[in-house]
């Protein structure tokens, strides 16, 4: 069963961030998660925009970035600026007044729009932007802060948005406490790729190799 494995960067050792990234990359990983905030949007700073200018030089790896700011159509630019086409973009909606102009600032330059979906947004809100981007992600923790608990109401949600996505055409990506067990339940349903962080990956004795040699040969 084909499905994507990102990391969390905002989990790794930012001490020895260009060996994470080799390591991970030799460990077969899809793609880098980035979690950029700005105490606002968000309580927390996680990565910003020079942590995101310096993984994108060190890996050739598609990046998989994820705004959670105020307002980024007026700051979408310097992202833009330092990506590769094919990168994703992802934004909050209800983090802008007019979050179809910042997607098609991100369409316009090649790369992937996408939003993410908060615990507490319903699919109705969000309904006219899953006909404009290609990427879904749901966040099944409150954005800010890595190592939380599963929301366990995100499930319906998943299985709402999972009934939309091929009429829609988009792709469906988890954000969050993710676990063997949760890749277990929802890859073979149809969710695309999940986000690896504390739960799964990072701050583990296990060789990220190992750890992700395992997940891909889990039994379906
Ligand atoms: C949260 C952020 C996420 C976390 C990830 C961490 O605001 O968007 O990407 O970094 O969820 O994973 P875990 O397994 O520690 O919850
Ligand atoms: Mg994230």
């Amino acid at each position: 069963m084909h499905f994507e494995l990102m990391a969390s960067m905002m989990c790794a050792d930012y001490g020895n961030l260009e060996k994470e990234v080799k390591s991970l990359e030799e460990s077969g990983i899809d793609s880098f998660h980035l979690d950029i905030m700005d105490g606002r949007y968000v309580p927390n700073f996680a990565m910003s925009l020079n942590d995101m200018r310096y993984i994108a030089r060190a890996t050739k790896k598609p990046l998989d970035v994820h705004l959670m700011i105020e307002h980024p159509n007026n700051r979408i630019q310097l992202f833009l600026d330092n990506l590769r086409k094919g990168d994703t973009v992802y934004i909050h909606p209800e983090a802008e007044y007019h979050p179809s102009t910042t997607l098609q600032s991100i369409i316009n330059v090649g790369m992937v729009p996408g939003i993410a979906i908060n615990p507490g947004t319903s699919i109705e809100t969000v309904m006219e932007m899953l006909r404009i981007v290609k990427k879904v992600l749901v966040m099944s923790v409150n954005p800010g802060n890595a190592g939380q608990m599963y929301l366990p109401y995100v499930g319906k949600k998943i299985a709402k948005l999972l009934s939309m996505k091929e009429d829609m055409d988009f792709e469906i990506y988890w954000d969050g406490a993710c676990s063997s067990e949760k890749i277990m339940e929802f890859a073979p349903k149809g969710v695309q790729g999940f986000v690896l962080g504390t739960t799964l990956l990072f701050g583990k004795k296990q060789a990220y190799g190992t750890t992700l040699s395992n997940i891909r040969e889990l039994k379906f």
